[in-house]
């Protein structure tokens, strides 16, 4: 670590380095140097196989928004006084963000405000790109959001994964392969979503708010591709509706919360209202079902495949985590919106 801060510029013995967030993919700390905080990124190369394709992502996007939403906040990464936005060491790559003075993130919705304020920012987001081709950027995670090959992936673990986690894995399996029709629903459609600039991970620890819990910007920009909105209301959905989060594993406490459904609709509609097409607004509520379903399977592909991804922190972790997010459907599925 030393060494990558000393790329840019910081001499290490006078930085404090503590770890930051809780994200399952990539390394994050804060750092402070000189009454100054940043963030510190190691990226996970295992996921992100080109990190460069993601610094120019980032790269394109800072010069669109500056030059046609000046006032907007956008957290690209600090260049090194050499002049790069990213520093490979033995141990990977690396890059390195301002912190925004005066900003939080918070872990979990605890009201409809905050998932209000989120929805906006990541419905704002899209739409001061509505005009930018999002064919333009780089496709850091392919087929990141295609859940008919993460299906694909889903039988071809029940194949070669681990025997006795999949007997020990009966019911959730067949919840999955019962409702095999979402993913015959997604491929429907994709015949109807515009293909749009899309941030992939819309976490409520995604977003900044300020001192006074209006939301500033949104963060974690590495899987920021074309795709469909439903990925992100979808995920916001599975993030916010709940008052737990998936590593609960006490399931009755899993529930949707009406009130933050509605704030996640009325946040994100106040941006993207008059951006989403008419076909697009007939799949609002999917959003919610395909994100859940696509990540209950997610779980339980790794779970079977020895948690070779997600990793795990005690036996069973990713098994926990597959039962929660089906209970978590079972409820939207329940739910009237109205
Ligand atoms: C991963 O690392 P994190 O928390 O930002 C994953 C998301 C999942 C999420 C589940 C690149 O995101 O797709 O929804 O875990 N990101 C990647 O917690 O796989
Ligand atoms: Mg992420």
């Amino acid at each position: 670590m030393q060494e990558v801060l000393k790329e840019y510029g910081f001499s290490g013995s006078s930085c404090s380095v503590i770890p930051l967030g809780n994200g399952l993919i990539n390394t994050t700390w804060l750092v402070e140097w000189q009454a100054k905080k940043y963030v510190l990124q190691k990226i996970n190369q295992q996921v992100f196989r080109s990190p460069s394709a993601i610094a120019d992502n980032l790269q394109l996007l800072a010069k669109y928004l500056k030059e046609n939403s000046p006032a907007y906040l956008f957290p690209a990464p600090l260049q090194t006084p050499n002049g790069d936005n990213l520093v490979k060491t033995i141990d990977g790559y690396f890059r390195l963000f301002s912190f925004v003075e005066g900003s939080h993130t918070i872990d979990v919705v605890q009201n409809a405000e905050q998932a209000y304020e989120a929805a906006k920012q990541f419905g704002k987001f899209t739409r001061l790109l509505s005009d930018f081709e999002a064919g333009r950027l780089n496709i850091t995670l392919p087929d990141f959001h295609n859940l008919s090959l993460r299906y694909l992936q889903f039988e071809e673990a029940l194949v070669n994964g681990n025997a006795a986690r999949i007997k020990g894995s009966a019911a959730l399996i067949s919840f999955i392969k019962t409702n095999r029709n979402i993913v015959d629903a997604f491929e429907e459609s994709r015949q109807n979503l515009k293909f749009r600039c899309i941030h992939h991970d819309t976490k409520i620890s995604n977003v900044l708010f300020d001192e006074t819990g209006k939301g500033l910007c949104v963060i974690d920009l590495d899987t920021v591709m074309p795709g469909y909105f439903i990925s992100d209301v979808g995920d916001m959905m599975r993030t916010y509706l709940s008052p737990v989060s998936e590593e609960e594993s006490d399931f009755t406490k899993i529930r949707v919360r009406k009130e933050i459904y509605k704030a996640i609709e009325d946040g994100y509609l106040s941006e993207m209202g008059a951006e989403l097409t008419f076909p697009e607004k007939n799949y609002f509520h999917f959003a919610g079902i395909f994100m859940i379903y696509m990540q209950a399977l997610r779980f339980l592909t790794d779970h079977i495949n020895n948690d070779n991804y997600y990793g795990a922190k005690y036996e069973g972790h990713n098994f926990v985590r597959a039962g929660n997010q089906i209970t978590l459907l079972q409820r939207l599925m329940e739910f009237n919106p109205g």
